[in-house]
């Protein structure tokens, strides 16, 4: 079994002027592409990760090669990433809309300490919203390619919306400024999906 390089949902335009479309077309033509051949070189190479689905592979991920970790949690949280994204804005309604007041007050409540995360995340990395075993909500960050369905993650629990905190996602727009580009991001969110993944969450 081979992984492929999942198409992008939109234009490399579509997240303008949020995510202008060098940068999207950078992160999914070489970025993300890297990710991918190199996911493929390591299940080359590892027998008893042959014909795993990638999520098998990232839950036992402790017990595989540190290629596997950084190339296959790569390739799983920049398809994950592109579609937690679309163009236009939405808003949490229904179920998600309630845990999110349940669970953090309220959506500026939750974005503000996402944004948090976000930006205390040291060097590279990824802020989460997830979900846990009973359907409450929590956000973490994550160093590097690591997410919340490793068995090496500090927080674990069923990803619902993620933001790609290395440089290569905001540089080219941002610079250095990753808060400016955390607060900027919420444009983008594909709320609808979100909640698709909420709803299906585990509890
Ligand atoms: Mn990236």
């Amino acid at each position: 079994m081979t992984f492929e390089l999942p198409p992008l949902p939109y234009a490399y335009d579509a997240l303008e002027p949020t995510i202008d479309a060098e940068t999207m077309r950078l992160h999914h033509g070489k970025h993300h592409q890297a990710y991918t051949d190199k996911l493929n070189e390591a299940v080359a190479s590892d027998p008893a990760a042959q014909g795993l689905a990638i999520e098998e592979i990232l839950s036992t991920i402790s017990s595989r090669a540190p290629a596997l970790r950084n190339n296959g949690g790569g390739y799983w949280n920049h398809d994950f990433f592109w579609r937690t994204m679309r163009s236009g804005e939405s808003k949490p309604a229904g179920a998600l809309a309630d845990a999110i007041t349940r669970d953090f007050g309220g959506l500026d409540q939750l974005q503000s300490e996402f944004n948090t995360k976000g930006v205390g995340q040291f060097g590279s990395g990824w802020a989460w919203l997830i979900a846990d075993g009973a359907g409450r909500l929590r956000v973490t960050s994550t160093p590097n390619q690591d997410n919340p369905l490793m068995d090496v993650a500090a927080e674990r629990g069923t990803p619902l919306l993620a933001n790609d905190v290395w440089e290569h996602a905001y540089y080219l727009s941002y610079r250095n400024d990753r808060a400016d580009y955390l607060k900027a991001w919420w444009a983008v969110v594909d709320w609808e999906e979100v909640a698709r993944r909420y709803a299906r969450a585990d509890r």
